[in-house]
C-alpha cells in the first residue's frame, strides 16, 4: 500500500517512512490476529474489581482530577495532531482532494499507522460523497467519532467468577519500556482497593531488577518473592505461585525480562515462566499485560505483533504518553491488532498509571 501523498513525492520525516513500513507489516498479519480475538479476549477469571463510590462528591473530585492530569499530559500529541488539524481547517469552506490530502499527511505523521489513516480518510471521503459530511466545521467531530468507534474493543461479558486461587498477571515487554515501574504503579492500585499483592522477580537477567522490584514492594506494601543471584526465572515463578497459593494472596504479578541473547530465547522463556504458572492454576496467568512505550511510535505496534504471536498477550499498557507527541500510536494499537489498551502510563510517580478510558482520553485530546 502506498499513500497518496508519498506518491505524489511529497517530504515526509523519518517517522512517517517508519510508518509505512509497519503499517504493511501490520496488515499481513491482521487476519490471524482476528482468528485469536476470542480466545484472547475471553479470560475465565476477572480481574479483583475495583473499590469505587460511583456518584458520590469525592470520588467525581477525583475523576476531575484524573481528567485533568491526562489532558496535561497528553499535550504534546495535542500539539502533534489536534492543533494541526485545527489549522488545516481553519479558513477552509470545503472539505476537497487537497484537505484530503493533508489531512492524512498529519494523521500519518501523528503514528496512527497507515491502515488506520487509510481507513479514517476513507470514511471521510465516503461521508463526503454522501453528503453526510459538506462543512470542514464539521470534520473534526467526524473524525473524532469515527476514532472512538476504533478505541472501543469489546470486553468480554464479566463471567460469575468462583474465587480458586489468587489473579495472576505476567507482565511481558522488550527492555526499558517500564515494565518494572507499571508492575510497581499496578501493585499500588491494588493495595489500595484493599488487595494482598505478590511481585514475582522473574527477571533475573539483570542484576538490578530484582533490588528494583523490591523498592517498589516496599514502597506500596506488597510481598516479594526474589532468588539470590543468577536464578532460572521459571524456578522463581514457582515459588511465586507456592507463595501465593499458601499465603492466600489476592493478585500475583510477575515480572520478566525484556531482553536475553536472542529473541527466540526470550520467547522460549516466557513461554516456560507461563507453563510453570499452570502448573499450579490451570487457567493463569489470567492475564499477560504488554508493556509498550509509546514514545516508539510504530515500533510498539510491530512489538505488540510479535508478542501476541509468541505468547498471545490479553492487553496492553501504554507508557510515556507524557513525553510524547507520538499518543496517536494508541489509535493504531487499538485499531490494528485489537488488542485492548488497559492501561496508560503518564510519568514516573506512583499514581501516574491511569485506567485507559477510550472517551477521556479522546476529550483529553480534542
Ligand atoms: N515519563 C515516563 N517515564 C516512565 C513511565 N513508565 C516508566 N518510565 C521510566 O522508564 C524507565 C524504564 O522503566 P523500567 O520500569 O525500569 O522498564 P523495564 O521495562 O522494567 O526495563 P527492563 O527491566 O530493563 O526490561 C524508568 O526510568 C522509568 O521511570 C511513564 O509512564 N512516563
Ligand atoms: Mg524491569
Amino acid at each position: 500500500m502506498v499513500l497518496k501523498f508519498f506518491k505524489r513525492g511529497k517530504k515526509h520525516d523519518e517517522a512517517a517512512a517508519e510508518s509505512v513500513e509497519d503499517g504493511v507489516l501490520a496488515e499481513e498479519s491482521t487476519a490471524d490476529l482476528e482468528a485469536n480475538q476470542e480466545a484472547v479476549m475471553s479470560p475465565d477469571v476477572q480481574p479483583p474489581s475495583p473499590k469505587g463510590e460511583p456518584g458520590d462528591e469525592a470520588h467525581e473530585e477525583k475523576k476531575q482530577g484524573l481528567f485533568k492530569r491526562l489532558r496535561n499530559r497528553l499535550t504534546k500529541t495535542r500539539k502533534a495532531f489536534v492543533s494541526r488539524v485545527d489549522r488545516l481547517l481553519l479558513g477552509k469552506k470545503e472539505i476537497d482532494e487537497d484537505l484530503l490530502d493533508d489531512l492524512e499527511e498529519i494523521l500519518i505523521t501523528s503514528d496512527m499507522g497507515v491502515n488506520t489513516t487509510m481507513a479514517l480518510i476513507d470514511d471521510v471521503r465516503e461521508q463526503v460523497a454522501r453528503k453526510d459530511l459538506n462543512n470542514p466545521d464539521e470534520l473534526k467531530d467526524a473524525l473524532q467519532k469515527k476514532i472512538l468507534e476504533f478505541l472501543r474493543i469489546p470486553t468480554p461479558a464479566p463471567k460469575p467468577v468462583v474465587k480458586k486461587g489468587p489473579h495472576v498477571i505476567m507482565v511481558v515487554g522488550v527492555n526499558g519500556v517500564g515494565k518494572t515501574t507499571t508492575i510497581g504503579k499496578l501493585a499500588a492500585r491494588y493495595v489500595t482497593q484493599g488487595q494482598h499483592v505478590l511481585l514475582v522477580a522473574a527477571d533475573t537477567f539483570r542484576a538490578a531488577a530484582v533490588e528494583q522490584l523490591e523498592i517498589w514492594a516496599e514502597r506500596v506494601g506488597a510481598d516479594i518473592v526474589r532468588h539470590k543471584g543468577k536464578a532460572d526465572p521459571s524456578a522463581v515463578a514457582f515459588d511465586g505461585m507456592q507463595a501465593a497459593i499458601s499465603r492466600d494472596v489476592d493478585v500475583v504479578i510477575i515480572d520478566t525480562a525484556g531482553r536475553l541473547h536472542t529473541k527466540v530465547n526470550l520467547m522460549e522463556e516466557l513461554k516456560k515462566i507461563r507453563r510453570t504458572v499452570a502448573k499450579h492454576l490451570p487457567d493463569a496467568p489470567h492475564e499477560t499485560l504488554l508493556v509498550l512505550d509509546a514514545t516508539t511510535g510504530q515500533n510498539a505496534i510491530s512489538q505488540a505483533q510479535l508478542f501476541h504471536d509468541a505468547i498471545k498477550v490479553t492487553g496492553i499498557a501504554l507508557t510515556k504518553l507524557d513525553g510524547t507527541a507520538k499518543g496517536g500510536v494508541v489509535v493504531g494499537i487499538s485499531h490494528g491488532l485489537g488488542l485492548p489498551i488497559q492501561y496508560i502510563g503518564l510519568g514516573e510517580k506512583i499514581d501516574d498509571l491511569q485506567v485507559f478510558d477510550a472517551e477521556a482520553f479522546m476529550k483529553a485530546l480534542f
